[in-house]
């Protein structure tokens, strides 16, 4: 495991333990958890893809720093930050990423674009998502307590090409919601066409 991380104050103004102690205040024991194995996973997904680990780390760590923040402070974030009015027709799962990167720009001074959007797009995932947002989203969806029919497939996939793993998710994230008739966030949809038929094998 990897936990000797160096932070650069440009990035993250503290060290990696620092960091662990105030998501650890946000997050249940369980979520907390869940966050440390994405980190670990997108750190591997880091290293094979050629992404910035501390970035990696940092992402990884942050993703679900939201999750367990009540409705109110995500309707006042949205407000406060005059984010899109659309954004209030949906609920915790949408919130916790787009609305949560405003939180933790805020709260944990992180500047840096290319985690606030990894953070944003873990969820729905984007039409463009840059590597480091890729590894995110994969890691999010693989980490080792992950159970659910295709996760070794998806393992797999993302091993082999880390965008074949982004558009089975894709795919299989769209497929789930439909078959549970749930609102679909567009951002969800611009991911399915922009990754799923580019690789029709999954
Ligand atoms: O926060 P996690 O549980 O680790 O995982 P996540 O952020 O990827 O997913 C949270 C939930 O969001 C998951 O149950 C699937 C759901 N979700 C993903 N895309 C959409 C969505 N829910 C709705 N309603 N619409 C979407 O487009
Ligand atoms: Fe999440
Ligand atoms: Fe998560």
């Amino acid at each position: 495991m990897v936990t000797e991380l160096t932070y650069h104050a440009n990035i993250f103004p503290g060290t990696r333990d620092e960091l662990l102690a105030k998501i650890e205040k946000q997050l249940k024991p369980k979520r907390f958890k869940h966050v440390q194995r994405v980190e670990q996973t997108a750190l591997r997904l880091a290293e094979a893809n050629g992404v910035d680990l501390e970035k990696a780390s940092i992402a990884g760590l942050t993703h679900d720093y939201a999750k367990q923040r009540p409705a109110e402070d995500f309707i006042q974030t949205i407000k406060d930050y005059q984010l899109a009015p659309e954004l209030l027709n949906y609920g915790n799962a949408i919130w916790h990423g787009v609305v949560g990167a405003e939180l933790i720009k805020h709260e944990l001074g992180i500047y840096d674009e290319d985690i606030l959007n990894a953070v944003r797009h873990h969820t729905t995932g984007a039409a463009y998502m840059s590597p480091l947002e890729q590894v995110v989203y994969m890691a999010d969806f693989i980490e080792p307590a992950r159970d659910f029919p295709g996760v070794d497939d998806a393992r797999r996939l993302t091993d082999k090409e880390l965008a074949m793993g982004v558009a089975y998710q894709a795919k299989h994230t769209l497929a789930y919601l439909i078959d549970n008739n749930q609102p679909i966030y567009p951002k969800s949809l611009d991911t399915y066409n922009a990754w799923v038929p580019q690789y029709p094998n999954v």
